[in-house]
């Protein structure tokens, strides 16, 4: 058991200041709410030994009280989320830009809290759904909290704020039958993605492997908007803001997402737990793709529409400084629950720009935190507040913790109290200029709808392109109507035939649906290979899992091998066995196991290995699960390594092909190290045809 997990209680000081005398086994004094020592904890008031209890009973009363009230509303969206503390640090320095202190003071540390979460799943669901990810930041600059409340992809579904609650409705259960929940494999999603063709691009990216990372230190995040930069001078520059993952991206197959949550539903936020807990922090480069006015005008598509991405090989990303994340929250409630992002919270010299979908949401964030959080006092919350100096005249409401001191609690007063307004230091808006009538429009410039999805089509590898297929078949085999599957595939049209047909044939459609009039005809962009997850892949095995099944009677010897040369390669392992107590070397040594064989299907790990004695492989070769464990792995494209017995012996009864170059048989010698360094390609993408 980790620190981390051991109950902290708190000793308050009493009136006299004194603090509660520590009972006599070392422990706190166990009280109530207001100071009160409990006698005892276990039994109600009552008369009698089977009499009724008394309600006068205040200790009873406060416990269920507190207790009845534990729940606060979860999100609307991003229900499902995971927080880690971090902090920022800037390596560039960007006052030429911007006047804001977090991108010009280098080498300065920022605190910042980061919550990742997925956008459809109510907050018990499970971490590998097809979705979208949060990847919401905030960061504790000395001017005041700025938070980039973004996604692990760069676009979104809709141009314009006003469609967020149709979206947000399609895509959640049906509310006639409440499912299916955290899946947009159902008519409602599909019947609003197929009549808003301005979706068509963020469809293709969320049926990418995009939607089902590894783990969350295996995504990008992006700002999704453009946002302004402002130098001291008053000049400003568009940007758009992008976090790359130093530990590469890396996503699962759809087989093994829908085996993981079965498996461990908490996938992804006890991957985040234990590479903290073991030193192993996650870190994430904070890059900027810079570009003026003119570039914005000669750009083919409008840089104010969120449906839409800039080309990093057009505008290239500028690393300017390193996000580390390297503390769990003491308590998940009072940080990942009470946090309250708000896109609103930009300091000086950082600005918002026309975005409708960003003007949308820095109107819409406050209402919802004042539903959660209860009060308009939530910037009070530990985890809310500025780590920087703060003074205000805003007063009382519900659960006020700082109150104006003093007399004055207005603004201008004579009695010399209170803080004033800084005209110099202080936020102030870039003066664009704007003109034009009042109206209810969708700017001509945002009607290109299929142009930038054929681009991110077109970026991506064979193994990408297909599994996007397999996800527009599968998802839309799930929509009952017929309808709406042909029209869905006839937005694919635009984006690139041979998808639709592939689409269209993996779907048994009779005929080939008609493709809907684009608003603007599509036109042909340069590939971008940044788009794709596997052109831009680590090389690494760092920060992977090795999953090494072990049986009695082994040679130690060969598990050691394996062990030091993952460990060497920055990887962990963990073994599994027929029973969680472990396993007997040939020698007589016990190695425990991590994890029963059951329990642990090969799905949770990125890299497996086999290590039998002859016995013990005709045992696996048995048993249902150990089958599936290396028949599962062998599917998943994993890299594989085995013992010489149970090459012989376990795998012609699990896998019913021969073994390929991405098998290796540990025999004596450089075995061991010539697998590890195999897995840095993390599949053997070769076994994909
Ligand atoms: Fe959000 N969004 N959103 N959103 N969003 C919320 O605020 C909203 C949008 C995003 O971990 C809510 O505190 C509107 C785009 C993240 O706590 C709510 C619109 C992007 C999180 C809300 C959008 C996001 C939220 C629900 C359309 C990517 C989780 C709980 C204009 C750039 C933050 C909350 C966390 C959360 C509204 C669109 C990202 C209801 C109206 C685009 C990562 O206020």
């Amino acid at each position: 058991m980790t620190d981390k997990t051991k109950v902290k209680t708190e000793s308050k000081p009493g009136n006299g200041g004194e603090t509660h005398q520590v009972a006599g086994d070392g422990h706190e004094t166990m009280t109530t709410q207001v100071g009160m020592p409990i006698s005892d904890d276990q039994n109600t008031l009552k008369i009698g030994d089977r009499g009724p209890t008394l309600v006068e009973d205040q200790v009873f009363r406060e416990k269920l009280f507190h207790f009845d009230h534990e729940r606060i509303p979860e999100r609307v969206v991003h229900a499902r989320g995971y927080g880690v503390h971090g902090t920022f640090e800037l390596t560039e320095d960007l006052s030429d830009l911007t006047r804001a202190r977090i991108l010009t003071e280098v080498g300065e540390k920022t605190d910042v809290f980061v919550r990742f979460s997925t956008v459809a799943g109510n907050k018990g669901s499970f971490d590998l759904a097809r979705d979208v990810r949060g990847f919401a930041v905030k960061l504790y600059t000395k001017e005041g909290n700025w938070d980039l409340v973004g996604n692990n992809i760069p676009v979104f579904f809709i141009q314009d704020a006003i469609k967020f609650p149709d979206l947000i409705h399609a895509a959640k259960q049906e509310p006639d039958r409440a499912f299916p929940q955290a899946q947009t494999a159902h008519d409602n999603f599909w019947d609003f993605i197929s009549l808003m063709p301005e979706a068509t691009h963020m469809a293709l990216w969320i049926m990418s492997d995009r939607t089902i990372p590894r783990s969350f230190r295996f995504m990008e995040g992006f700002g999704v908007h453009t946002f302004r930069l402002v130098n001291a001078e008053g000049k400003s520059t568009f940007v758009k803001f992008h976090w790359k993952p130093r530990q590469g991206m890396q996503s699962v197959l759809w087989d093994e997402a829908v085996k993981i949550n079965g498996a461990d539903p908490d996938f992804h936020r006890r991957d985040m737990w234990n590479a903290i807990q073991s030193g192993d922090y996650p870190q994430w480069d904070l890059g900027l793709q810079i570009f003026d006015d003119a570039f914005a005008d000669s750009f083919d598509f409008d840089v104010l529409d969120a449906t839409k991405i800039i080309p990093e090989e057009q505008v290239p990303v500028r690393k300017v400084g390193t996000l580390t994340l390297n503390r769990m929250p003491d308590n998940f409630f009072a940080d990942t629950e009470q946090v309250a992002f708000q896109t609103g919270n930009i300091v000086p010299g950082i600005d918002h720009s026309n975005d409708p979908l960003l003007q949308g949401r820095n109107f819409s964030y406050l209402d919802t935190q004042l539903k959660r959080l209860g009060s308009p006092n939530f910037n009070h919350i530990p985890i809310n507040a500025p780590k920087c100096p703060f003074a205000h005249l805003q007063q009382d409401g519900h659960m006020a913790m700082h109150n104006p001191v003093g007399r004055a609690n207005y603004e201008p007063n004579s009695h010399g109290e209170g803080p004033r307004e800084v005209p110099e230091r202080g936020f102030r808006s870039y003066p664009a200029e704007e003109a034009g009538t009042k109206q209810r429009v969708r700017s001509e410039t945002f009607a290109d709808h299929y142009s930038q999805a054929r681009q991110f089509y077109l970026s991506q590898t064979d193994v990408e392109k297909d599994h996007i297929a397999d996800a527009f078949i599968f998802e839309l085999s799930k929509v009952e109507r017929l309808a709406i599957r042909q029209r869905m595939v006839g937005h694919l049209i635009h984006v690139d035939e041979g998808l639709a047909e592939m689409v269209a044939e993996g779907l048994g459609l009779a005929e080939m649906p008609e493709a809907p009039e684009p608003a603007r005809p599509v036109i042909e962009t340069e590939p971008s290979p940044a788009l794709s997850i596997l052109k831009n892949a680590p090389e690494s095995f760092a920060g992977r899992k090795l999953g090494v099944l072990l049986t009695d009677g082994i040679d130690g010897g060969r598990f050691d091998a394996l062990k030091k040369a993952a460990e060497a390669a920055g990887a962990k392992v963990e073994v599994v066995a027929e029973k969680v107590g472990g396993v007997t070397t040939a020698r007589g040594k016990t190695i425990e196991a991590h994890e029963k064989l059951d329990g642990a299907p090969s799905v949770l790990y990125d890299a497996v290995a086999v290590i039998a004695s002859e016995e013990g492989a005709a045992k696996l070769g048995r048993m249902h699960g150990a089958r599936a464990f290396l028949a599962d792995a062998h599917a998943h494209k994993k890299f594989i390594a085995l013992s010489p017995e149970a090459r012989e012996g376990f795998w012609p009864a699990a896998v019913p092909a021969d073994p390929d170059d991405g098998v290796m048989v540990l025999d004596e010698g450089e075995g061991a190290t010539a697998f590890l360094e195999a897995c840095a390609a993390l599949r053997f993408w070769e076994r994909e045809a």
